[in-house]
C-alpha cells in the first residue's frame, strides 16, 4: 500500500456543485472576514453596479453572479474584510521583520488605511499626508536627470480612467516605461495576432458560445481562474457540442461540473461531462500538438477534400503555401516527441474539427508563457484560419485574460511602444509632446532594477518584483532606488523592499463608493471580449482617508510637473471629462460617456469580425511555427519541464488559503506535482522530500528544496509546482524573444530526492 502524504487526498466529485456553495459561505463568513455590507450586497441578486474584480469574462445577463461563483466571492470579500493594517500595525512591526512574514500573512492583515513613509532611522513605515507624500515624489521625480530612469509599472485592476490619466502623467514626465502586468501575461497575444489577423484581442463575443460547433480548449484551468466561463462551458456541453482539451494535468472542471445554478443537477447531486476528449499534451508541446493537428487536416483534404475552406484563403490569407511546406515536412515522429501525444488522437481531433462549421479556440496561460508563446498563439490562429472561423458566428479566437482590467489599460495606452496616431492625438489633446522612443516592459524594467540604471519604480497596484522571475535578485537590489511609491489596497512584499525613499498609498478599490466633490464617480473597464463597461462601487470606503487611483494618480503628477499642460485638478472632479479625453486620444470611444450610460455598455470594434484585417499586407497570415534552438542538455532525458500554476485559493501572488480542493491538496503548498512514471525512472517515492534545480547556462544557480514530491496525473516529462513560490526557478533571461513574456510555464529542472530530514 502507498504510503499516506499528509494534507494530499483524492477529489473524486465533480468541479462546482455544493463544494463550491459550501466553499463561497466559508470563504464570505471565516477565510475574509467580510464586512457585513459586503454579505448583504452578495447575498442580493440584484445587478451588483461595480465589475467583479476576480476576472475578466463577461458577464451574459448583468446581474451579480457572485452568488454562485466562488471565486469572485472570494475576490470580492478579499477587498471587502473587516480586518485593516492601520498606523498602529506598522508602529508595531518594523520593515525588516515583516519581510520575514509569509505573503499570506502580510496581506492578511486587511485593507491599509493611511498613507505612510518609510522611516529609515526607526526601520518602520509612519504615517504621512497626502501633501507630504505628494511633495516628496514630486521632489525625487523633479530631481531625476533622466526621465527614462522612473520606471511606472501597471497592474491590470486599475480603470481605465487610472491607467489613462497614468500614462499621461508618465509621458508627460517623459518617459515610456511602462511595465505592465500583461508583459507577464498577454503579451504573447498582443504581439503575436496582430501579426496574423491585425488585432492583439479575441474576437468572438459571449453569444458565439450559443452558436460554435466545437471548442478546442487549451491552456487554461476555468474552474478556478475563469468560473463565470463554466456557466457557458456547462451549457455548450449540453448542447453535445464536442469540447476538445489540451493540457498536461487532468483539471477537474474541465472533465466535469456541477453547475450551482441548475437545480436538477444540485438536487440530484448530477454533473456534466465537460471535455469530450482531454489531451495530456507535454508542457510546452502544444505548438507540435497543433501542427499534427494542421497535418492531418492537410491528409483530409488530400483524401477526400472539404477540409479547408478554399475561398477564404484565397480572398482573405497570405502564407498558406509556406505553412503548407513546414507541415509537410515535420514529421510524425517529430510532432509525436515534441507534444507527448500520438498520431491517432490528433488525426481523431482533426476529423472533429473539418466536420464543426463554426470552432472557437479557447487559451490562457499555458500557452502564452512559454519562450515560443508568440509563435503558439499563432499556432492557434493558423487552425482557425484552414476554415475560415474568423467573421461568422460561433468562430474565432478567445484568450481568456488575466486581471479584469488588463485588457483596457492596454488599450487606453499603456504600452512601452506607443505607434504615432496615439503619440499625435496625445499632443493634440493635451498640449504637451510626448515621448517616441520604446521604454521598458517588466523583464526590462526589472533588469535596469537590477543593473542600477533605475531610480524610481512607480506601482499602480500589483506586487511587481514577487511576480517576476529571478525575485530574490531583485529583492537584493531594490534597496538601492531613490524612491519606491506602491499604490495599494493591501500590504505585499514589493512594498517592503523599500528604496531610500518609499511611500505606500492606499486607494479604494473597484466595490467603493469613489466621491468626488461630494459626487459619486463611475469607472469603466473592458472585459475579454472587448465589452467596454461603467463599474460604480457600493460599499463605505475601508477608510476616509483613502483616494481613488485616479486622485493618487493626479495628486503625483501636480506635484512632479509644476508647469504641467494637463487640468490634473479638472480632471479629477469629474471623471466624464476624463472619458472625453479618452475618446478625444482614442476614436474607438466616440460617444463614450453617453455609450456607457446602457446597461451592459458597448463593443469596441474588432475588425475580423467583419473580415477586415488591419495587417501589413492587408490580409490574414498563415505564420509557421518558429521553433526553439534547443541545447541538447536541456532536452537530455533526465531534464523535466516545471510548469508553475495557481491553485483554487489564490489570486496571482495573493494568497486566500492554503488549500487547491479540486486537485487534492490541502494545507499546504510546497508540492511538486510528478508522474508517476517519472517517479518510479527517478527512484523518487510519492511524498519524498524533492530539490528542483533549473537547468540554464547563465552561471546562476536556482534551487528549491524542501518540496515533497507528489504523485500525479500530468503527462510524462512535465512537472508543475505553486506560482509565486516557484518564480525562484525562472531565469529572468529566459523569455520569448518576441513579446518579453517570461517562460513560466516551460522552465528545465532537474529533480532529486533529499534525504529525509
Ligand atoms: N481565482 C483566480 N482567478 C484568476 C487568477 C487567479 O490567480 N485566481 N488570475 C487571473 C490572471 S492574472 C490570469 S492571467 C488568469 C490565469 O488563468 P489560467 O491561464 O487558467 O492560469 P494558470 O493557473 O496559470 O493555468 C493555466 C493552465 O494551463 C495548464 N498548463 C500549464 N502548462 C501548460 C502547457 O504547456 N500547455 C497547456 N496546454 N497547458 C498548460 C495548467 O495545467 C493550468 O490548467 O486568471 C485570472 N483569474
Ligand atoms: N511563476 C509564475 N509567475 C507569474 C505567473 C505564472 O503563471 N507563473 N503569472 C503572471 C501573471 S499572468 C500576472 S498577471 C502577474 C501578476 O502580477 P501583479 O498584477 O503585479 O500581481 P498581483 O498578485 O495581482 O497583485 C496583488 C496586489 O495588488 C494590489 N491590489 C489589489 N487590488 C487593487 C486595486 O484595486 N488597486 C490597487 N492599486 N492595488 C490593488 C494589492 O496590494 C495586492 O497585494 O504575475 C505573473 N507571474
Ligand atoms: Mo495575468
Amino acid at each position: 500500500m502507498k504510503k499516506p502524504i499528509p494534507g494530499i487526498a483524492r477529489y473524486d466529485n465533480p468541479a462546482g456543485g455544493w463544494g463550491a456553495l459550501r466553499a463561497t459561505a466559508k470563504a464570505i463568513r471565516t477565510q475574509m472576514d467580510a464586512s457585513d455590507a459586503a454579505v448583504t450586497l452578495l447575498r442580493t441578486n440584484k445587478p451588483a453596479g461595480f465589475d467583479c474584480p476576480g476576472c475578466a469574462w463577461p458577464d451574459k445577463e448583468h446581474t451579480s453572479t457572485f452568488q454562485f461563483c466562488e471565486n469572485g466571492a472570494k475576490a470580492v470579500t478579499w477587498e471587502a474584510t473587516k480586518r485593516r493594517a492601520p498606523p498602529e500595525f506598522f508602529a508595531a512591526h518594523t520593515v525588516t521583520e515583516l519581510l520575514g512574514w509569509s505573503d499570506f500573512d502580510l496581506e492578511n492583515q486587511g485593507r491599509l488605511t493611511h498613507p505612510m513613509r518609510y522611516d529609515r532611522d526607526s526601520d518602520r513605515y509612519l504615517p504621512v499626508s497626502w501633501e507630504e507624500a505628494f511633495a516628496l515624489a514630486g521632489t525625487v521625480l523633479q530631481a531625476q536627470p533622466d526621465p527614462d530612469a522612473v520606471e511606472f509599472y501597471t497592474s491590470g485592476r486599475a480603470s481605465n480612467e487610472a491607467a489613462f490619466l497614468y500614462q499621461i502623467f508618465a509621458r508627460e514626465y517623459g518617459t515610456n516605461n511602462f511595465p505592465d502586468c500583461s508583459n507577464m501575461c498577454h503579451e504573447a497575444t498582443s504581439v503575436g495576432l496582430p501579426k496574423s489577423i491585425g488585432i492583439g484581442k479575441g474576437t468572438v463575443s459571449l453569444e458565439d458560445f450559443d452558436h460554435c460547433q466545437m471548442i478546442i480548449a487549451m491552456g487554461h484551468n476555468p474552474g478556478t481562474n475563469h468560473p463565470r466561463m463554466m456557466g457557458t462551458l456547462h451549457e455548450v456541453a449540453r448542447r453535445g457540442v464536442p469540447i476538445v482539451v489540451f493540457n498536461p494535468l487532468r483539471e477537474r472542471a474541465l472533465e466535469r461540473f456541477a453547475d450551482p445554478q441548475d437545480p436538477l443537477e444540485m438536487a440530484t447531486l448530477g454533473s456534466t461531462d465537460i471535455a469530450s476528449s482531454y489531451h495530456q499534451v507535454k508542457v510546452g508541446g502544444d505548438a507540435a500538438a497543433l501542427k499534427g493537428i494542421m497535418k492531418a487536416v492537410l491528409e483530409i483534404e488530400a483524401a477526400e477534400g472539404g477540409a479547408l475552406d478554399h475561398a477564404f484563403i484565397a480572398e482573405h490569407t497570405n502564407g498558406f503555401e509556406a505553412l503548407k511546406a513546414d507541415l509537410e515536412a515535420t514529421g510524425w515522429d517529430a510532432i509525436e516527441a515534441a507534444s507527448g501525444l500520438g498520431v491517432t488522437a490528433l488525426r481523431q481531433v482533426a476529423a472533429a474539427y473539418v466536420r464543426s462549421e463554426a470552432t472557437i479556440v479557447t487559451y490562457g496561460m499555458g500557452m502564452t508563457q512559454h519562450a515560443t508563446g508568440t509563435s503558439n498563439v499563432q499556432q492557434m490562429a493558423n487552425l482557425l484560419l484552414l476554415r475560415g472561423n474568423f467573421g461568422k458566428p460561433g468562430a474565432g479566437i478567445c484568450p481568456l485574460r488575466g486581471h479584469s482590467n488588463v485588457q483596457g489599460d492596454r488599450t487606453v495606452g499603456i504600452t512601452e511602444k506607443p505607434g504615432a496616431a496615439m503619440l499625435q492625438r496625445i499632443e493634440a489633446a493635451f498640449g504637451f509632446a510626448p515621448p517616441a522612443a520604446h521604454g521598458h516592459d517588466a523583464v526590462a524594467a526589472v533588469k535596469a532594477i537590477v543593473a542600477g540604471s533605475a531610480r524610481v519604480l512607480i506601482s499602480l497596484g500589483g506586487n511587481l518584483v514577487v511576480a517576476m522571475p529571478d525575485r530574490e535578485q531583485t529583492y537584493a537590489a531594490m534597496g538601492a532606488l531613490d524612491l519606491t511609491v506602491s499604490i495599494a489596497t493591501k500590504l505585499n512584499r514589493s512594498h517592503l523592499l523599500v528604496g531610500r525613499e518609499a511611500l505606500l498609498l492606499p486607494c479604494l478599490g473597484r466595490t467603493e463608493v469613489d466621491l468626488q466633490g461630494g459626487v459619486a464617480q463611475s469607472v469603466t473597464v473592458e472585459d475579454s471580449m472587448s465589452m467596454v463597461h461603467a463599474s460604480r462601487g457600493k460599499l463605505p470606503p475601508a477608510s476616509e482617508h483613502l483616494r481613488s487611483e485616479p486622485a493618487i494618480v493626479a495628486g503625483m503628477a501636480m506635484a512632479a510637473l509644476p508647469s504641467s499642460r494637463v487640468d490634473w485638478a479638472g480632471l479629477i472632479a469629474d471623471y466624464d471629462r476624463i472619458r472625453d479625453k479618452i475618446e478625444a486620444v482614442f476614436p474607438d470611444f466616440a460617444d463614450f460617456n453617453t455609450r456607457i450610460q446602457v446597461p451592459g455598455g458597448f463593443r469596441l470594434p474588432l475588425p475580423p469580425t467583419e473580415r477586415v484585417w488591419n495587417t501589413a499586407s492587408g490580409r490574414a497570415e498563415f505564420l509557421p511555427f518558429r521553433g526553439l534552438e534547443e541545447d541538447p542538455e536541456v532536452s537530455g532525458p533526465a531534464v523535466l519541464k516545471l510548469t508553475t500554476l495557481r491553485s483554487h485559493d489564490q489570486y496571482n501572488t495573493t494568497i486566500y488559503g492554503l488549500d487547491d480542493r479540486y486537485r487534492g491538496v490541502f494545507g499546504r503548498r510546497d508540492v511538486v506535482f510528478v508522474n508517476p512514471a517519472d517517479l518510479e525512472a527517478l527512484g523518487i517515492e510519492p511524498g519524498d522530500t524533492v530539490e528542483l534545480e533549473t537547468v540554464f547556462a547563465d552561471g546562476r544557480t536556482r534551487r528549491l528544496s524542501g518540496f515533497t514530491a507528489v504523485d500525479y496525473d500530468i503527462a510524462r516529462g512535465s512537472v508543475g509546482a505553486y506560482y509565486p513560490e516557484a518564480n525562484s526557478l525562472v531565469p529572468l533571461g529566459f523569455h520569448d524573444p518576441e513579446s518579453g513574456t517570461p517562460s513560466y510555464k516551460s522552465v528545465p529542472v532537474r529533480l532529486r530526492a533529499l534525504p529525509a530530514g
